[in-house]
């Protein structure tokens, strides 16, 4: 069409002008009328030629059917390229058209007959490339970790370095996220570039963007069973994560998971909830998880245990990664088959199901001859366990002690045991425990939760 505009130049003035291409004088109704006849034969004369460079398959395509698939390939000079193929634009779709409202092409004749053959080939339902992979660290349950806010993104980088693969951190910031994380475990929520301890703000990000949360667990996490959540008690962000427990209930709902929520939120330290912006944010979210089974972290106990022994750079790094290896432990005996006694998977879901706050603590006994070693397991327990005391008379405990051949095979030290279990049994109204030998050991652990209060 270009060319025949050329072609038409005026000669004399606005009404004869000469056709180069005939050398005839023509009016300029004549000229008209031959210009959209010229043009007619043109585009006509274009379409065979490109139809011809296209093979017979195309014959029944009309240069109109083929419009917008052409103009999104026109090349410098005008020309239009065929359209591309693809894997997902075969010759047999109808070509992609701008308005979307258009009627349905029947020219594709009977290869909507075999469309159906697509949706066989396809991954089944719930497969994503952004999918995380399945959990390293062995456990007995199928579980999964979300971070929220800065603390708890570094409490769930510490189970990611465990081999929990399915580790999902949520922030308002990019500016706290650990270091290390690979970005597909990182979740930014846009809205705000952190919440500045200003947990109202915290709890509005999170409610606009819960169902990208919900989502995001559905397409990286998939089907597990329990959802631990991890947050630090005080901020703005981490303290207001309670606000999305709709939202994980329908995720867990939606993959047929057996479990729950199970919180873990920690304390802040004496020193930071002599402020009073900390202390009502960690009381708001204590009040949030009360009737949730949850564990509550006491940061300021933690701390103690660790000062002194690491600096201060390392103290959370250490406290977080202290407190997964132990958590871990539990879920991986109840993996386990023991030649004595063992916690098995049902056990631990009851025992994490138990609504109220749990207690998780761990002791080694160096010296098994002494007399009182029940009392001195359970105390030893709760004295270096980084939670709080506990308050009242717990519903549900868990006893897990780990010894040598030697010991296990001492009737002496089995005797011990016995009074072990009845020791902790009397203070909890159902116990669940359990006996592994392993070696070699720095003496006999023992690993107990208590929960339900
Ligand atoms: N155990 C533990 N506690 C932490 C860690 N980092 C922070 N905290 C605690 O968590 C509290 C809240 O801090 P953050 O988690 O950084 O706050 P946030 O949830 O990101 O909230 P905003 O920054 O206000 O948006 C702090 O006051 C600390 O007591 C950590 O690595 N381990
Ligand atoms: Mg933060």
């Amino acid at each position: 069409m270009a060319s025949t505009v050329k072609d038409l130049k005026p000669k004399h003035d606005s009404q004869f002008y000469t056709d180069e291409r005939s050398g005839r004088i023509v009016s300029e109704e004549n000229m008209q009328d031959n210009f959209y006849k010229e043009a007619a034969q043109e585009v006509l004369k274009d379409a065979a030629i490109a139809q011809q460079s296209r093979g017979s398959q195309e014959e029944s395509v009309t240069p109109s059917d083929r419009a917008p698939v052409i103009m999104s390939n026109e090349t410098d000079d005008g020309q239009s390229d065929p359209a591309p193929e693809s894997d997902t634009a075969t010759e047999t779709d109808p070509a992609p058209t701008a308005d979307s409202t258009s009627e349905p092409d029947d020219s594709s004749g009977g290869f909507d007959d075999f469309d159906f053959v697509e949706a066989y080939d396809d991954e089944p339902a719930g497969f994503d490339d952004r999918m995380l992979s399945e959990n390293r660290a062995a456990s007995a349950i199928k579980c999964a970790f979300l971070g929220v806010g800065g603390g708890g993104g570094k409490l769930a980088k510490a189970f990611l370095d465990l081999g929990f693969t399915k580790t999902l951190l949520v922030n308002t910031t990019v500016k706290d996220q650990p270091e290390g994380v690979p970005s597909e475990h990182f979740l930014l929520l846009p809205g705000a570039d952190g919440v500045g301890k200003d947990i109202m703000l915290g709890k509005k990000v999170l409610e606009n963007n819960s169902a990208s949360v919900e989502d995001t667990l559905r397409t990286r996490i998939g089907s597990v069973d329990w959802l631990f959540v991890l947050a630090g008690g005080g901020g703005g962000t981490g303290s207001a994560c309670h606000i999305l427990q709709e939202s994980l209930d329908r995720y867990l709902k939606s993959v047929g998971a057996s479990g729950k929520v199970v919180y873990v939120v920690t304390k802040p330290t004496s020193q930071e909830l002599l402020n009073p912006t900390i202390a009502s944010n960690y009381e708001s979210l204590s009040s949030d998880v009360a009737l949730h089974p949850h564990i509550l972290i006491d940061n300021e106990k933690q701390l103690q245990l660790l000062r002194g022994k690491v600096g201060m750079l390392g103290l959370y790094p250490t406290a977080n990664r202290n407190f997964a290896k132990l958590f871990w432990q539990v879920l991986k005996l109840a993996s386990e088959n023991s030649p004595i006694q063992s916690f098995d998977s049902k056990d631990l879901e009851r025992m994490l199901g138990t609504t109220g706050r749990m207690v998780i603590g761990s002791t080694v006994a160096r010296d098994v001859s002494k007399q009182d070693i029940g009392a001195m397991l359970y105390q030893g327990c709760l004295k270096s366990s980084p939670c709080p005391n506990p308050g009242g008379k717990a519903s549900t405990g868990v006893m897990l002690l780990i010894m040598t051949p030697q010991m296990a095979s001492d009737p002496d030290v089995s005797k011990k045991i016995e009074a072990a279990f009845s020791y902790v049994g009397g203070r909890t109204d159902t116990l669940f425990s359990g006996v592994y030998v392993k070696q070699p050991l720095p003496g006999l652990i023992a690993i107990s939760v208590i929960g339900g209060f």
